[in-house]
């Protein structure tokens, strides 16, 4: 375990600490206050989508404990909250009316941040699309991303005067492959077309956010956040490097292409480019607008090799096997030097603004013993991959600011209330929270920033 102070002094003094949450995950409330279901409230009440049948009904009742968890945030000593505004509280069929009792909970929240001296950190999406939209086809259908715009400019308009971050989406490879390519998340799709039509009607969304966010308030920073995989090829064969450039071009290039410079991967287009949507002139324009930063959220590498499979569908990969067996409860490979790989190969690649680990994180799943959780394994975790990030610093990589993910247990996503990634801890019968170790920890690393400026003791 690395020393927090030790550590401290390896990061520039006004590096940011902060912790990390999502509306569907935290909030429970969901019929509250003029909230419409989300199409993740639809797809946790299907069989077999959630384990248990888990849904976000009441999940961390954020929604009602606001200001104790705002006075557990900073307690922490983090100098920054990244959350996500819930789409269907503002805007409940996703056009039409606003929803002002919604505005007010977000309003309450920042207010909150800023009387507690916490810069807050907006995500606009992050997963709950308003159930309504997937009747005009969700994001599957370019009225989604216009949609979108307008959700932006409500919420900007109300909060913009004292967010300061915002970032148009969470992960856009989840909410368009994972939910409708690979049927894991919702809407749980499996189909190719409808996933390429949400790939560019999620980034045009991007683009039209920044729009928004801009004509609101032109000083707001503006961003969004990535989970790029960092694909290392199963083998040094030239089919299996080939096979990563595919998936690169795939997981990566799908969303930074267009993002950061105005084209989709030729790979992609050659590929699969028929089966896309018509991209509408000014598209790409609106698209690839310049960026104050962009949030990298990092947990696993990602390790393919070619799939053989005659007639495979693009990116045509199977995975390949993982370099070393530490993983975390959930399963996912621990590789810290991936998360510097990572960010030396997408700066090689494309040219990219200041940069925030928006997510890192580990889900080990020990629960409270004596009235403490002893985590030690997240707390290695955590701690190996800011010193991965304190080596990018020293490169001259402009890596920002670190979110640990998550502030506290919640709803996660297909595996319901099983894994906990918190650095808090969270009794769902009772909704207890209890600071885990690696929770202490990072209150005691986190409280050395700003350096020189924070009350010493
Ligand atoms: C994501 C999401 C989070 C998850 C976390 C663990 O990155 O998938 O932003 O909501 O809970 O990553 O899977």
């Amino acid at each position: 375990m690395i020393d927090p102070k030790t550590l401290a002094d390896r990061f520039p003094g006004d590096f940011l600490f902060g912790v990390a949450t999502a509306s569907f995950q935290i909030e429970g409330a969901t019929k509250a206050d003029g909230r419409k279901p989300s199409i993740w409230d639809a797809f946790s009440n299907m069989p077999g989508r959630v384990h248990n049948r888990d849904n976000g009904d009441i999940a961390c009742d954020h929604y009602n404990r606001l200001d104790d968890d705002l006075d557990l945030i900073q307690s922490l000593g983090v100098q920054a909250y990244r959350f996500s505004i819930a789409w269907p509280r503002i805007i409940p069929e996703g056009t039409g009316p606003i929803n002002e009792k919604g505005l007010d909970f977000y309003d309450r929240l920042v207010d909150g941040l800023k009387a507690r001296n916490i810069k807050a950190f907006a995500t606009l999406y992050h997963w709950d699309l308003p159930l309504a939209l997937m009747g005009d086809g969700g994001w599957a259908a370019r009225s989604t991303a216009h949609a979108f715009q307008r959700y932006t400019k409500t919420v900007i308009n109300r909060l913009g005067d004292r967010l300061d971050a915002v970032a148009t989406f969470n992960e856009p490879w989840c909410s368009v492959w994972l939910s409708h390519l690979y049927g894991i998340h919702a809407p749980g799709e499996r189909n190719m077309d409808a996933a390429l039509h949400a790939m560019h009607y999620t980034n045009l969304a991007h683009g039209l956010g920044v729009s928004a966010v801009r004509e609101e308030y032109p000083n707001l920073p503006v961003g969004i956040v990535i989970n790029p995989m960092h694909i290392y090829a199963g083998s040094d064969s030239a089919v299996d490097q080939e096979a990563g450039e595919r998936a690169f071009d795939f997981h990566n290039g799908a969303f930074f292409g267009p993002i950061f410079k105005g084209e989709y991967p030729e790979r992609l287009l050659s590929a699969l480019g028929s089966r896309m949507p018509k991209v509408e002139a000014d598209d790409m324009a609106i698209i690839s607008q310049k960026l104050d930063w962009w949030g990298v959220n990092y947990y696993t590498p990602m390790r393919v090799s070619d799939d053989p499979t005659p007639g495979a569908e693009f990116p045509a990969t199977v995975s390949a096997k993982p370099v070393n067996d530490i993983k975390t409860d959930i399963g996912w490979e621990v590789f810290p030097e991936a998360l510097g790989d990572l960010i030396r190969t997408l700066n090689e690649r494309y040219s990219l603004p200041d940069c925030y680990i928006t997510e890192n994180g580990a889900c080990y799943n020990m629960g409270v013993e004596n009235g403490v959780v002893d985590d030690q394994p997240r707390l290695d975790y955590i701690s190996d991959h800011l010193a991965v990030t304190a080596d990018l610093i020293k490169e001259g990589y402009p890596m920002k600011g670190y979110f640990a993910w998550s502030l506290m247990d919640n709803f996660e996503w297909a595996e319901g209330y099983t894994m906990r990634f918190g650095i808090v801890h969270v009794d769902y019968e009772t909704q207890l929270r209890t600071i885990k170790k690696s929770g202490h920890w990072y209150k005691e690393l986190a409280e050395q920033f700003p350096k020189g400026n924070h009350k010493a003791g």
